[in-house]
């Protein structure tokens, strides 16, 4: 694992509880944990497409052919289509200029758009209709959905579980790398029954047990940022999709020109 991941381990975490009971459970808890270490996966590079150095990726979604792209900073805040092939880029909406996109995810046809500090969600039709605006608590980063609830990060070790109508926290995962909380969860991505991750600030992506929270497995990927060119505004890697037709994984970051498709090996 790169050395940045192993710094934000020192990162505080999802909130330890206070009372005597829940403390003995915790420790129970964090003792096995602390047995359960992550394993390094490997990955081939199945193809690179363009992708427009102009899309500053904070959220990437992949269904039925079409790739979904969410953008970030302020007043280049879209939602957007992007061709594989062309890396051509259809806006279909826009954010308002003092709002920062963030995660996006596709649930029951209406495409979900988090906002940093705005605590705001929208909520698309596939044309780009804007239909709602729902508030939240806290900062928005990365969403995801396992077609029932919204899993949604804030750049802590903490993954919310959120109702897709309402917005309210149902619940939530505290994420653990080697016995300790990982923080700077970003970007996210349900794939096959697990949370897949960003981890922001390094060039690795976690899976992530939505039961239990622990990391079970992690792919380092600076590999990827090596084979960019002329892309001197290549920014933090950010952006998983995940091909359910055949098990492939979409990668990119934040102002690069490639995206990558990946197989992971576990
Ligand atoms: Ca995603």
């Amino acid at each position: 694992m790169t050395i940045a991941l192993a710094a934000l381990l020192l990162m505080v975490g999802c909130t330890p509880k206070t009372n005597k009971a829940t403390k003995e459970a915790t420790e129970a808890k964090t003792a096995t944990v602390k047995t359960a270490f992550a394993k390094l996966y490997d990955y081939r590079i199945v193809a690179e497409y363009p992708h427009s150095a102009h899309s500053y990726t904070q959220g990437l979604q992949y269904a039925d052919g079409t790739m979904w792209e969410g953008t970030g900073q302020e007043g280049e805040s879209h939602l957007q289509r992007i061709s594989l092939s062309t890396g051509k880029v259809d806006v279909v909406a826009s954010l308002p200029k003092e709002e920062f996109g963030e995660g996006i995810t596709l649930y029951k046809d209406r495409i979900y758009q988090l906002t940093w500090l705005s605590r705001k969600a929208h909520v698309y039709t596939l044309e780009g209709k804007h239909l709602r605006t729902i508030s939240y608590e806290g900062e928005g980063w990365g969403i995801t959905t396992d077609g029932e609830r919204l899993f949604m990060s804030d750049g802590t070790a903490t993954i919310r579980l959120i109702n897709p109508d309402t917005f309210a926290t149902e619940g939530s995962i505290c994420v653990m790398y080697n016995g300790e909380p990982l923080g700077n969860i970003n970007e996210l991505e349900w794939a096959d029954g697990y949370i897949w991750a960003n981890v922001y600030l390094t060039d690795s992506i976690v899976k992530i047990n939505p039961t239990t929270g622990i990391v079970e497995g992690y792919v380092d990927l600076p590999a990827l940022r090596n084979k960019l060119q002329n892309n001197p505004e290549a920014e933090a890697f950010n952006g998983i999709a995940y091909n359910k037709d055949n098990g492939h994984f979409y990668v990119t970051g934040k102002d690069w020109n490639k995206l990558f498709e990946i197989e992971i090996i576990e």
